[in-house]
């Protein structure tokens, strides 16, 4: 395989300041005209070839200056042409068939639209060009098609001309001044209808904003289009960075690989963040709908203005802009929560990740496929990564760097380095040895321990005048080896802790310990009795902590700690330690243990001033990948036997409490306001704890629910524990759901996920009828994952005993593959976790890998996922 290094960066040879394309639409063959202004870079290396990248496509013509050319051969998919001088107008036609482009990359037809997805290396599948973000060009787009099927013609940045062509077609013209990659070109055309609205920017421009959907959707737009809004005031007041164009379009389309792309001027979104009302969107539909759209709109500065010199810094723009749209976020609603909500799903997803055979640093070294490296480690982990940039200079002194960063690379292909660089000045920090978190692989391991030290003792400092004796706290730290990278240098990790006195319940103030080396001692003044340590609050490093800490000091923090996150964190801890305990047969006292758990839950389901929305976290569970992640090797299915048994005790011990509320928050009528959202999150995991406890009882209520519900939020919840249950209420529910939401692409994804997630010990068999229902289809991204990536995510059945779990996997794997290959490579690291399962297991798992790899003509994509789970 041709493996791409970072090492060999060069500058692009030719340069191309502009670009003008003129497509032809046309559902099955679009003609693609396109002329390049090409100059020779002054910082390459000197060749009169030019070489313009392909792939799948075949150049029709070529000329130079006007003139027919044929001083041009094929290098593979790339187009290679001799050239005399050292500027020059090339001009190239292609013809593509969009509607047989089933990888969803480059120009394809999605229910009657045409649309566009460029990155990464997408826009090679429409025209020859140097495909790489370094060459940025001020494109001039011209379409012109059929009237009917296509009334609306949108590019990016602002509309030039218009005009009918009286022959049943129309055309188009878009200008966008800004230089810009290849991967952010957009183009949509067809049947489309608006939502619009404006919004004024700091220094008085007005904008146009506007989200098309088909016809029949614009009702459910009204909540994209508040959060734009609200992003861009955002942006305005915390990071100072205002709109730059006249007009502002988005685009929701309903095949589409990712969740949105951030085309300037001229976003695309997968329908499913965009569209929602309260009887079809949850509300965490409702979130992450604000998200990603703030997320795009983000782009625009952190992604567009200042670009990615190449992929390996994609974690540049990505990493960045997640921790905005976090930040944003956290604004908007509730900052604990979120923070929670992100940990969750930087540990069950990033974690895994780090510590299996695809784990790689924030910043590749080097890669075979550049899809593959849309990850949780390059999106999550690099917003930790900056985030703790914010931890350590304070985000006053953070944004003063990001506003050098802006100032001094705006037009620019940037790296990582000159983020970090621009951090380091404009926020006054030495990052050097920083830049390890760029560098290397794996989550680190940070182990303490904690000693009152003897009386009278010697301290020094600060700790001296606070008396008392010293409490001194080691820490080491330690990282796994990772693919490449057997020995790891030392981290900086810094780490907010408090110490709470046990008498009086309280802490003498946060603090900051920033550990740099291998192992490390801090000491801290004013104590008689060794205190409680509540560490990594906020989650203020990406790190798994180790630390002394005893269940009744557990038992303490999740009841008093004043830091939400480090509350929800001992709560978690508790059941961790529990459950792992449970699993690998070391719990020593089971019954005490799980006493303390049901005392802290009966603890928060009685606390008065907790609000519900909090309440409803600190009720979740652990998940499954994280508590695997503590195990050296586990059997997931007892994994999910003692989470379940733990659930169902829980339940049962509890189940006054869990009725009670239930009964309180079912009486909250539905708003968007946060105490009403608190009360649903609440009303599921009611249900969900009697589900496991008594399942007659809790049918009875999750039906009532269902009945009765006037939102997706409770209905969904409800047919969740329906699912779950063996009883007849369950297909009732189901096909009431089927038949009141038919037609409703979205809501029958959550229809087949639910069956394909669900605890019911027959979910196999429900999923493969499923794969044979008429709604089913391989070519519609968003229903491929709503089942298969479901399965694959529900440990009882995809792992059940025999392997049929894996080979439903692999055969999926197999058949997408050439139908949608980055799709597909979504799903190999279900496989590819083998290596942290029991080896029986472990056995049938690679056994498929191996099948996937003995077929000859695999995408890339795949071909590389599986490949190196297999090292
Ligand atoms: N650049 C996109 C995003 O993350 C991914 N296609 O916003
Ligand atoms: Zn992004």
């Amino acid at each position: 395989p041709t493996v791409i290094h970072r090492a060999d960066y060069r500058p692009p040879q030719w340069l191309v300041p502009e670009i003008a394309l003129d497509f032809a639409l046309s559902l099955n063959a679009t003609k693609v005209q396109a002329t390049l202004k090409v100059a020779k870079n002054p910082a390459g290396t000197d060749t009169s070839l030019l070489r313009l990248n392909g792939d799948a496509i075949e150049p029709k013509s070529v000329t130079v200056d006007g003139q027919a050319h044929n001083d041009w051969h094929m290098d593979g998919a790339d187009l290679v042409i001799e050239l005399p001088g050292d500027t020059h107008d090339i001009g190239i036609e292609t013809l593509i068939d969009p509607s047989a482009n089933t990888q969803l990359s480059g120009l394809y037809a999605s229910n009657g639209l045409l649309c566009t997805q460029c990155e990464a290396e997408g826009f090679r599948r429409i025209t020859f060009f140097p495909d790489r973000p370094d060459v940025l060009s001020v494109y001039s787009v011209r379409m012109s098609g059929d009237k009917a099927l296509f009334p609306v013609l949108l590019s990016n940045g602002n509309p030039t001309a218009a005009g009918d062509n009286g022959d049943g077609t129309h055309w188009a013209e878009w200008h966008d001044p800004w230089p810009k990659p290849s991967y952010l070109f957009a183009l949509v055309a067809g049947e489309l209808v608006a939502n619009r609205d404006n919004f004024t920017t700091k220094s008085g421009r007005k904008v146009n904003l506007a989200i098309y959907v088909r016809p029949g959707d614009e009702e459910r737009t009204t909540h994209a289009m508040r959060s734009l809004i609200a992003s861009m005031k955002w942006d305005e007041d915390v990071y100072g960075r205002e709109y730059d164009l006249d007009d502002f379009n988005i685009v929701a389309v309903s095949d589409f690989n990712a969740g949105a792309m951030e085309n300037k001027g001229l976003n695309v979104f997968n329908t499913r963040y965009i569209l929602a009302d309260p009887e079809t969107a949850t509300d965490g539909d409702y979130d992450a709908i604000e998200g990603v759209v703030a997320h795009e709109y983000f782009h625009n500065w952190s992604g567009n203005r200042v670009t990615c010199r190449d992929w390996f810094q994609l974690s540049l723009k990505e990493g960045f802009t997640v921790l905005r749209d976090q930040q944003f976020s956290a604004d908007r609603g509730s900052a604990p929560v979120k923070r929670i909500e992100d940990v969750r799903i930087l540990r069950a997803v990033q974690f895994p990740e780090d510590s299996g055979p695809l784990a790689h640093p924030i910043r590749p070294d080097s890669y075979q496929e550049i899809s593959n490296f849309y990850t949780a480690t390059v999106y999550n982990k690099g917003a930790e990564v900056i985030r703790m940039m914010t931890v350590l200079a304070g985000l006053e002194r953070f944004l003063k760097g990001t506003t050098l960063y802006f100032d001094r690379h705006d037009g620019e292909a940037a790296t990582c380095e000159d983020f970090v660089k621009a951090i380091e000045d404009g926020a006054g920090l030495d990052l050097k040895q920083f830049r390890n978190w760029y560098e290397q692989a794996g989550t680190p391991r940070v182990s303490v321990v904690m000693t009152l030290d003897a009386a009278n003792p010697t301290l020094e400092g600060e700790a001296a005048t606070l008396g008392g004796r010293g409490v001194t706290l080691t820490l080491k730290q330690t990282t796994a080896p990772t693919p490449g990278q057997p020995d790891k240098k030392p981290f900086v990790i810094p780490l907010r802790i408090a110490l709470f006195d046990r008498e009086t319940g309280k802490h003498h103030g946060e603090e900051l310990i920033v550990l740099t080396e291998p192992e490390q001692s801090f000491t801290f003044g004013g104590f008689t009795s060794l205190p409680v340590l509540s560490i990594n609050r906020g989650f203020s490093a990406p790190v798994e902590i180790v630390a002394p800490v005893t269940t009744e000091d557990l038992v303490f923090l999740a009841r008093h700690d004043d830091d939400p996150f480090a509350r929800y964190e001992a709560m978690q801890q508790l059941i961790v330690r529990h459950l792992v305990g449970a699993v690998a047969g070391t719990l020593e006292k089971r019954e005490e243990s799980q006493a303390a758990i049901g005392a802290a839950m009966g603890a928060i389901l009685d606390d008065t001033a907790l609000d519900d929305l909090m309440r409803g976290e600190l009720l979740i569970l652990p998940g499954e990948a994280y508590l695997a992640e503590q195990l050296t090797r586990a059997d997931p299915t007892r994994i999910f036997a003692e989470r379940e048994g733990l659930k169902r005790w829980l339940g049962e011990t509890l189940k006054d409490k869990w009725l009670a509320l239930h009964d309180r928050v079912s009486a909250v009528p539905y708003s968007l306001a946060a105490e009403a959202r608190g009360a649903r999150k609440c009303k599921t995991q009611a249900l969900v704890y009697l589900g496991a406890a008594d399942p007659a009882e809790a049918a009875r209520r999750a039906k009532a629910q269902y009945d009765a519900a006037t939102n997706m939020t409770d209905r969904q919840g409800a047919l969740m524990v329906l699912c779950s249950l063996e009883c007849p209420e369950r297909e009732a529910a189901l096909a009431d759901f089927h038949s009141r939401f038919a037609g409703n692409m979205l809501v029958i994804d959550k229809w087949f996920s639910l069956q394909a997630g669900s605890l019911n010990p027959k979910a196999t068999e429900h999923v493969k009828a499923l794969a044979e229902h008429p709604d089913f289809t391989m070519t519609n991204p968003n229903r491929v994952r709503a089942l298969w990536m479901a399965f694959a995510a529900n440990a009882q059945a995809f792992h059940r005993e025999g392997g049929e779990g894996y080979r439903l996997i692999a055969d999926l794997i197999l058949k997408l593959d050439p139908i949608n290959g980055n799709v597909a490579a979504r799903f190999v690291p279900y496989l590819g976790r083998w290596k942290k399962v029991e080896e029986g297991r472990a056995a049938l798992m690679r056994a498929e890998l191996e099948r996937i790899a003995a077929e000859p003509t695999l995408s890339r994509d795949v071909r590389e996922q599986v490949s190196k789970s297999l090292e």
